[in-house]
């Protein structure tokens, strides 16, 4: 892909970049996206379905079946090149931040430090209750695992429709969007609130907004530049061609 000049002169000389991910940036590492029909059994029921507190409190084991059917998916996941390049801009930047929509935990696994998860981890189970964390649990087919503490429901440690963010984890996100110069939105559709609102509020304190995505989104027309394909391909290209061989790292 050949890149417009004044992206590349704006990353060579940016101190602060943050870039906000969701589930397109694991979807070459074989992951569904939100908007990818699911598969099989769960091909019935919407996300926005079964990630809610209402969910949960209808139909339990359904959920946390639905979690469980998705941790098995991430146990075989690796990085892909996205999540690498992601990792290599964090070494060449001086302040570089990641916010991740993405539960899956592979943007760590690539080596990304600064990682905020805005909607919590898959891999970390709490109680619904007492809130402790669990290391292990029983996977009893017919109930939801108990826990330990207090007896009551284990749950995912992702934040669910309708529940509020981690509030240091957003508040580190608005911070990070509001004083960077160069503002990445990769493989996310936009839509949902309060993640969403992050690359306009980098737009409006002044940030160069980028966008790399596969097709046009709400935000791509704010955006100051579209790189319009597969973020395992677009970003390592990107980071060859800003900080190829011949510029010094930071
Ligand atoms: C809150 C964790 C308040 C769980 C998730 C009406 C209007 C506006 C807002 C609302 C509204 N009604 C309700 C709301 C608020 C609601 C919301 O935004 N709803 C949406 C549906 C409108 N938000 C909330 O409820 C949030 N909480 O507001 O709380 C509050 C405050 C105080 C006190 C109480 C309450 C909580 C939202 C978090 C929900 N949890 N995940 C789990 O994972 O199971 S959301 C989940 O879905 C993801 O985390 C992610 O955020 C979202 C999916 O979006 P994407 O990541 O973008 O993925 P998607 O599949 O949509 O798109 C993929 C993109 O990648 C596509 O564009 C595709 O083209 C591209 N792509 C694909 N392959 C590639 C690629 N790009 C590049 N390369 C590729 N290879
Ligand atoms: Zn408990």
């Amino acid at each position: 892909m050949i890149f417009p000049p004044e992206l590349i002169s704006f990353l060579r000389k940016a101190e602060r970049v943050a870039a906000l991910t969701g589930a397109g940036v694991s979807q070459e590492s074989g992951l569904r996206t939100f908007r990818d029909s699911q598969s099989g059994l769960w091909a019935q029921y919407k996300p926005t379905d079964l990630a809610s507190p209402e969910a949960f409190a209808r139909d339990p084991k359904l959920v946390w079946d639905w979690y469980a059917w998705r941790r098995e998916a991430i146990k075989s996941a690796r990085p892909n090149p996205g999540h690498y390049a992601l990792a290599e801009m964090e070494s060449r930047v001086a302040e570089f931040s990641l916010i991740t929509q993405n539960v899956d935990g592979l943007h760590r696994m690539a080596g990304s430090k600064r990682v905020h998860e805005l909607h919590g981890s898959i891999q970390r189970v709490r109680c619904s209750v007492c809130g402790r964390y669990a290391e292990t649990w029983g996977d009893d087919s017919d109930q939801v695992p108990a826990c330990e503490n207090c007896g009551e429901m284990l749950r995912p440690d992702v934040v669910w429709f309708g529940e509020p963010l981690p509030r240091s984890e957003l508040e580190a996100a608005v911070k990070a969007s509001c004083v960077c110069d160069v503002f990445f939105s990769v493989g996310t559709s936009g839509i949902v609130q309060p993640a969403a609102a992050l690359p306009f509020a980098a737009k409006n304190k002044g940030a160069a907004v980028v966008e790399v995505n596969l097709e046009p989104t709400p935000l791509t027309e704010k955006a100051d530049f579209f790189l319009q394909g597969k973020s395992g391909e677009v970003l390592p290209e990107l980071v060859n061609a800003v900080w190829d061989s011949t510029h010094p790292s930071r």
